[in-house]
Order: structure tokens, then sequence, then C-alpha cells
């Protein structure tokens, strides 16, 4: 891979030059082992296949028995420890094995046996270690020493936890200001880690609190807020049940929400529709045999996932959406029944608008905007229509778009004409991603926060928080290169890879006076640093947590606002590993030596953080108490019971023009970055999408085959992908290879995060400010000699 790259603002990162630096064949999976290769897959998901991979990862991390102990405590609250795969709810029925494929190695990834030790760290420099692929890096297992980066040697060497947060104490304290400084957060975060963390950073004096929802759901958010009064979904798994229709819209369950298979086989057996919205036709939309039943594992029993598949074009959902809402207005005509008459009356506004606006839309556009004809769509309507109750679900190809706030209200107001809200087996239903992502925010890490949040947390804790808004990850990317913020903290993730953008990103870390990242495992952002930087070793979610008041718990929360206790029992990869409360605690003391908040006692038991949580948070009074019931407890929700805490107290229909989502040069496709089955965000686990038949490769793109041929493409041949930026800027990736796949006409696909080297930094929603992960523009062509 060699990119080039021509944003006129970013001389310094030909210095960083990452990209260049990296691994060449293989990109950021492991060494290729054989030709790359694709082949349709006709099994049912999951089942015996699933059983196999897990097999093999299992082999690799020498985790045998760890591995097979752990499928059976995982998410059996409360003696076990919540599943850190995804943002699926739990089986609450107590009965089944509730477990996946993607689950289990993920749990693996974390149990291995292997050790990233001081010894290592010795015997490699920084800049050779940049030359492995990440899937090596990882591959080293647990990180087990707090360590410090040496300029002179370019190794990292172990430092005391005592110098590491007097380091970035003195760092923090040296600023002019504290917006000098942005404290990102991925989504495996606790609860109690979160409010910690979000009260350290407005303590100190800032709210640049960015986290990987800014890439990820960040849209949802910001939609259902504007149109229900609340930023999650309201749905819960005993509506899921109930539903009689389920519209799921880009996301591709059997590898990024497998245990979703369950629910989609049992709405499929009872009779209910299960609608796939989505350019590819993905493993969920087909068959599976249900992961967890091992009666039918034994009997190779396949259940259907699917009554409707609808391809429709990159970012044609708004179309869609709107054209059913066309034919229920027109349905409505003849029989006033089919609108929710009362509801509409009592609970809404811009119900008119909205009429006028989806009357004036008309078919021709629609049809060529979804990709679909006016008889699918039309199909869509029926099966709308003639449900009682219907959840529309959806994730990353709805969520990483342009015009993504409006495609989401979009979907609100088609739930709301039906009154498909605030009662049982029908709402939105926004499949969240790290399994506490939904919690980081409940729990108060915002870069805009509400008012009322910083004033409970003033009252409550004695501090006086910042009120202009924060930096969110983009912005902290533009003003790490602008030299306006010089120490940047990653609780989890990788940044760098995660981020769009990759040269540009790196080069922001690389000007910091100071990086810190809080890591269970080696990734790209420890090599690509600041000019001082730290590797903080955590304890993951498995590990046993044991501090001055004994072993303790923390709580997540799922996708459908369920608050449980995750207990880890495993003994921890190190001794040395400190969690992350007290890692945050570490670093505030240090930081504030006069602060006057119990930092110690807070770190001491976990109980005591829980307390102040429940005096800051609505719908947490009581929280210890409430996280003793099995299964936990859910936070209330005014819009799940009809009250719509919007500014007009009313349910708010959307009226937006449909934008022009077709690019306007006949070269340019609509290229989306997406997962592969064996990958979690930035940890690559193989180089196959078992799902998708592409076997020994990541650096490919999935085209049309219509679109191959128009350019000169061969099957398996190599193509250059070049990329224009919103700004006009353009990027390139070399050599990857072109496969041909089911995708639309004008669009293709590949993966990320490899790709982020395409996406420019100006290419975010102006909506959502989330970077337009899903639509970037590219020019692909014959690889240039
Ligand atoms: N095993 C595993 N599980 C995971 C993750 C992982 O990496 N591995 N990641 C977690 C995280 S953080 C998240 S956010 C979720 C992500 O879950 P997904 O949203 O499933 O993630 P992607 O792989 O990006 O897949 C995007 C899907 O959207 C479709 N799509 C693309 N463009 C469009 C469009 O314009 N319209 C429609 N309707 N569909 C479109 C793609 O074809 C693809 O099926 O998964 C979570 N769970
Ligand atoms: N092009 C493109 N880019 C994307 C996306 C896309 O679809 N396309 N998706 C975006 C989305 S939805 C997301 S959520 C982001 C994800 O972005 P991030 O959350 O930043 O990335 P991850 O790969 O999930 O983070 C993996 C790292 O987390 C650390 N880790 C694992 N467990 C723990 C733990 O318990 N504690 C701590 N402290 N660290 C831990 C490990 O060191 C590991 O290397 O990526 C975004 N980037
Ligand atoms: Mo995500």
């Amino acid at each position: 891979m060699e990119p080039t790259q021509t944003d006129p603002n970013s001389e310094s990162f030909t210095a960083v030059g990452l990209l260049s630096k990296m691994p060449r064949q293989g990109g950021y999976g492991p060494a290729a082992t054989g030709p790359i290769t694709s082949d349709p897959y006709h099994h049912p998901a999951a089942g015996w296949g699933a059983t196999l991979s897990v097999g093999r990862i299992i082999a690799t991390q020498r985790a045998p028995l760890a591995g097979t102990k752990a499928m059976f405590t995982m998410n059996q609250s409360p003696r076990g420890f919540d599943c850190p795969g995804c943002a699926w709810p739990d089986d609450q029925k107590g009965l089944k094995l509730d477990i996946c494929e993607n689950g289990i190695k993920h749990v693996t990834w974390e149990m291995t046996r292997k050790r990233t030790t001081p010894e290592f760290m010795a015997a490699h420099t920084v800049t050779e270690l940049s030359t492995w692929t990440d899937f090596d890096l990882e591959n080293e297992g647990r990180l087990t020493h707090p360590m410090v980066y040496n300029p002179r040697t370019d190794h990292y060497d172990p430092i005391s936890w005592e110098s590491a947060f007097a380091m970035i104490g003195e760092e923090l304290r040296a600023l002019e200001s504290p917006d000098q400084a942005s404290f990102y957060t991925s989504g495996r975060l606790s609860n109690e880690g979160t409010f910690l963390y979000q009260l350290f950073a407005r303590e100190y004096g800032t709210n640049n609190l960015p986290d990987c929802s800014n890439m990820c759901h960040e849209a949802s958010g910001r939609a259902l807020t504007a149109s229900i009064g609340t930023g999650k979904g309201t749905v819960d798994m005993h509506d899921w049940e109930n539903a009689d229709a389920l519209f799921l819209l880009g996301v591709n369950a059997a590898s990024n929400a497998p245990r979703m298979l369950t629910a989609l086989a049992e709405a499929h057996d009872r009779g209910a529709q299960v609608v796939h919205i989505n350019p590819l036709r993905e493993a969920a939309s087909t068959r599976t045999i249900v992961p967890h039943d091992l009666k039918d594992m034994a009997r190779f029993k396949t259940h259907q996932t699917s009554t409707m598949n609808l391809q429709v074009r990159p970012s044609g959902d708004f179309a869609l959406m709107r054209g059913i809402a066309k034919v229920v207005f027109e349905a409505a005509a003849a029989d006033p029944s089919v609108l929710a008459t009362q509801f509409l009356e009592e609970k809404t506004q811009g119900l008119e608008e909205y009429r006028a606006v989806v009357e004036a839309t008309p078919w021709e556009q629609l049809v060529r905007q979804s990709g679909l004809s006016e008889a699918e769509i039309r199909a869509a309507a029926k099966v709308y229509l003639e449900s009682e109750r219907t959840i529309i679900a959806w994730c990353l190809g709805i969520s990483q778009q342009r015009q993504a706030v409006d495609t989401i209200r979009e979907i609100a107001n088609v739930l709301l004409l039906r009154g498909n809200i605030a009662r049982e087996g029908a709402g939105p239903s926004p499949v969240r991603g790290h399994s506490n992502v939904q919690g980081n925010r409940t729990c108060g890490v915002n870069h805009h926060p509400a008012p009322a949040l910083l004033d409970a947390l003033d009252r409550e804790c004695g501090i006086v928080s910042p009120r202009e808004h924060g930096l969110d990850t983009v912005q902290t990317i533009k003003a790490m290169n602008r030299g306006d913020v010089k120490v940047f903290v990653g609780m989890g993730g990788n940044f760098v890879l995660a981020a769009p953008d990759t040269e540009h990103t790196a080069a922001g870390l690389a000007r910091c006076e100071l990086t810190v990242q809080v890591s269970t495992k080696l990734n790209r952002s420890h090599l690509v640093h600041g000019k001082k930087a730290l590797i903080l070793p955590c304890l993951g979610r498995t590990e046993k947590d044991l501090q001055e008041s004994g072993p303790q718990g923390v709580t997540v929360e799922d996708a459908f606002s369920m608050v449980h206790v995750s207990h880890g029992t495993r003994r921890p990869a190190s001794p040395h590993l400190l969690s992350e409360p007290a890692i945050i605690g570490g670093i505030a003391r240090a930081t504030l030596p006069d602060s006057a908040t119990p930092w110690e006692r807070y770190v001491g038991d976990y109980a005591s953080i829980r307390d102040v949580m429940a005096r800051v948070l609505p719908g947490f009074e009581g929280f210890n108490e409430l996280i003793q019931n099995r299964g936990g407890f859910r936070i209330p929700q005014p819009a799940r019971e009809g009250e719509f805490v919007t500014a007009s107290g009313f349910a708010e229909f959307s009226a937006a023009e449909l934008p022009e989502a077709i690019p306007e040069g006949a070269e340019t496709l609509v290229l989306q970055t997406m997962r592969s089955h064996d990958q979690w965000n930035t940890t690559i686990y193989s180089n196959n999408d078992r799902y998708r038949g592409v076997k020994n490769g990541r650096e490919v793109v999935l085209m049309n085959e219509e679109d191959m041929r128009e350019r000169g493409i061969a099957e398996g041949t190599a193509v250059d992908i070049v990329s224009t930026s919103l700004d006009g800027s353009t990027r390139e990736l070399r050599s990857y290879t072109a496969l041909r796949y089911d995708t639309p006409r004008g669009s293709a696909a590949g993966y990320m995060p490899e790709m982020n080297a395409l996406i420019g930094i100006e290419d975010y929603s102006r909506q959502s400010d989330q970077p337009i992960m899903k639509s970037v523009h590219v020019v692909i062509a014959p690889a240039a000699g």
C-alpha cells in the first residue's frame, strides 16, 4: 500500500509517513498465506462454520480451556461478566447459552496467554515495530507493564505507575488552557470508569471528550433527540419478540451482532415479516443455524431469517422511507384508520408539512435515488401497512452517511405515522456497536453535554464544569494538527486507525507533547505517538478487579438501555495492571493535587462512585440496589411511555427535502468501508471474510460486474483507488484486488480500517459531524504498472 495524498495543509504528515512505513503485503491483517480468492457463501449463518472458526482463534491464542469456560459464564449475570463483543442485549431467560462466535473470539483474544513484556519492548525499536502488521502487534498478547517512550533509544521502557501519573499531571498542569488536552473514550469503558473520566476532564476544565460514538451513532442520537426527545432506541428484547414486522437497515448482523440472528429466526418462525434493506445481501438476510441452540447445531437445523430483501443504492434509504410514507398517505386517503389519528393529534407536531413534502416528492426521484422499482417500494410499504407492530432497526449503513440525521428522522416519521412508538412491539432500534458505548453517553462522555448534566455534576461533586462545547473526534484531529491540542489521552481504542484520514490523524498525534494510551494490547496508536508517550495497561472485562474494599463489579448499558453488573473472574494478565477507574483516579490526583473529589475513596470502592452517580444521573436513583436485580434495570425513558421531551413537548415530524445522493460524474463510484467477518473494528483476526466468501486478503475492493467490465477491470486483478474529498483533495490506495460482487451499479465496498487512508478530514456530515465512512467518492481503474 503506497498511498499518496495531496492535502495542501498537511506538510507535517510526510514527516510521519505512517502508511509508507507499514508493511505492504497483508495490509493490517496477518501476512498473506495464499492467493486472494472469492467464492459465494451458500451455507447458513452461524452453525458449525462458526464453531470451526472459533476453534482456530482459541488455538492460536493458546487459551483452550479459558475459551470454553468463558462461553459459559459470559453474560450470565449476576455471576459472569458482560460480553465485551457488542451491545446486543443478553438473553434474560437464563435458559440458553447466550453466546456467539464473534463474542467468543473477542473474549479469547483478551484472555490470550501471550504477553507483551518489557523484554519484548527492549528487543524491538518503535521504528521496527512500525513495519509489523497490526495483527502481529496485537498477537504479541496482553500488555504487562506501564511503559514510557524513550526518544534516545526509540524503545518503550518500563515506568512505575507513580512516575507515569506524575508525567501526565505535569504535562496537563503546564498547558496554557485545559482545552489543549483531549480525552478520547472507546466504548468499552464501564459506567463507573466513564463517570470518573468525565468528572476528571470537567474538574480539570474541558469538555474535550471525543468518543467512538462520534464515528458510530452520533447521527442516531441527534436525529432521535430532535424527533422524539431521546437519543436512544425505545424498544427492548420483549418488543423484538412481539413485533410483527422488523425492518433492518444497513447492518451486517451475522458478523456484527450475531445474537440478533436468534431474534430474526424466532421472528420468522412466529410468522413476522423480516425485511432486510442493504446494498449487499448479507448473511443474516438468508438463513441461520441458531447460534446457541445445541440441538439445532447437532441436527444442522436451519431457520429462515428473511421475508424480503431490498438492495438499495448506497444512501438510498431516505428515498425508500419516503416512498413508504407516500404509500401510507395514499392508503390513508381511502381509509383514514391507516394513520394513528388520535396519537398524531395528541402527541405529534408537523404532520401537515411532512405530508406536503412527501406528496411533492415524485416517484421518479424515489425510484432513481433508492435504486428500487416502484413495485419494490410498494411491497415494502404493504408490509408496513399490514403490520400492527413495527420495529425499524439500523446501524452504520445509515448513520455514517452525509444525510444521516435526515434519514433517521425520516425513519422516525414513518414510525410516527402509524403510532409505532411507545407501545409494545414497536419503535426505533439503533443497533449499537461497542458493548458500553451507550453507557458512555448516559454517564457523561459527551463533547456537547446537556446543561442539566453539568448542573447536577457541579451540585453533587462540588466542581465548576466548563459550559463551552468541547471537541469531537474530527475536531480533535484538526486541533492536534494546528497545534491547539497538545495532550491526547485515549481511554481504550485505537485512535490512529479508527479515525478518518489516517495520515492526517497520525500527523496530529505526532505533533502532541504527550500521548497516553490506556490499552490491553499493543496497537498502532502506541507507535504513532507524541514527543512524550505512555502506554498504560489495564485490566480487561474478564479479569478480577480487586480494590481496597474487595472485588469490584462494574456496570454497562446495552443497546436496549438495560444496565447490569459485570464481574471479572479471571486472574489478571499481569500483577502490574490497574483497573481503568484506578488509572483515572491516579491521573486525576496527579493533575489536581488539591482536588476535593475523593478519588482514592472512589477507586477503593466502586459502590461509592455509584452512590454519587445515583444523585447525578436521572434514572439511576438507588443505583447500588437496582443492580442487585437479576438482569439489572432499565433506565426509564419518557419516549417509551409516550412522553416526548422535545422543546415543544411533542414528537416532531421533520420535513427535509430528499437530497441528491447520486454522485455527478459517471466515473465516480460510492465506496463503503465496512468490517469483515474476522475482525473487531481495528483488531483483525484473519484475512478471511467468511460470509462474503473472500479468503486470504483484505486489500480488496468488491465491485459490480458491469462497473468492472466498463473500466476494463478483470476479476482478481490489481486496481488503483483514488478518492476525492469534499474539499477537493485526493487520496489514493494502489494495487488493491478487484473482486466481482453483488453490489448495485455505481457502488463498491472494502474494509475499514485500511480504507480510512481514503477518507479526508473534511469528509464528515454537517448534520452529525460524523465521518462519512459509507460514502467515499472514488474512481477505480486498472493499476498503473
Ligand atoms: N464481530 C464484530 N462485531 C462488531 C464489530 C466488529 O468490528 N466485529 N463492531 C461493533 C461496532 S463498534 C459497530 S458500530 C457495529 C457495526 O455494525 P455494522 O453496521 O453491521 O458494521 P459494518 O461492517 O460497517 O457494516 C455496515 C453495513 O451497512 C451496509 N450499508 C452500507 N451502505 C449502506 C446504505 O447506504 N444503506 C443501507 N441500507 N446499508 C448500507 C453494508 O453493506 C453493511 O452490511 O458492530 C459492532 N459489533
Ligand atoms: N472507515 C471506517 N472507519 C471506522 C468505522 C467504519 O465503519 N469505517 N467505524 C467506526 C466505529 S463505528 C467505531 S466504534 C470506531 C472504533 O474505534 P475504537 O474504539 O477506537 O477502536 P477499537 O478497534 O474498537 O479499539 C481496539 C483497542 O482497544 C483496546 N482495548 C480492548 N479492550 C480494552 C479494555 O477493556 N480497556 C481499554 N482501555 N482498552 C481496551 C485494545 O488495546 C485494542 O487495540 O471505528 C470507527 N472507524
Ligand atoms: Mo461503532
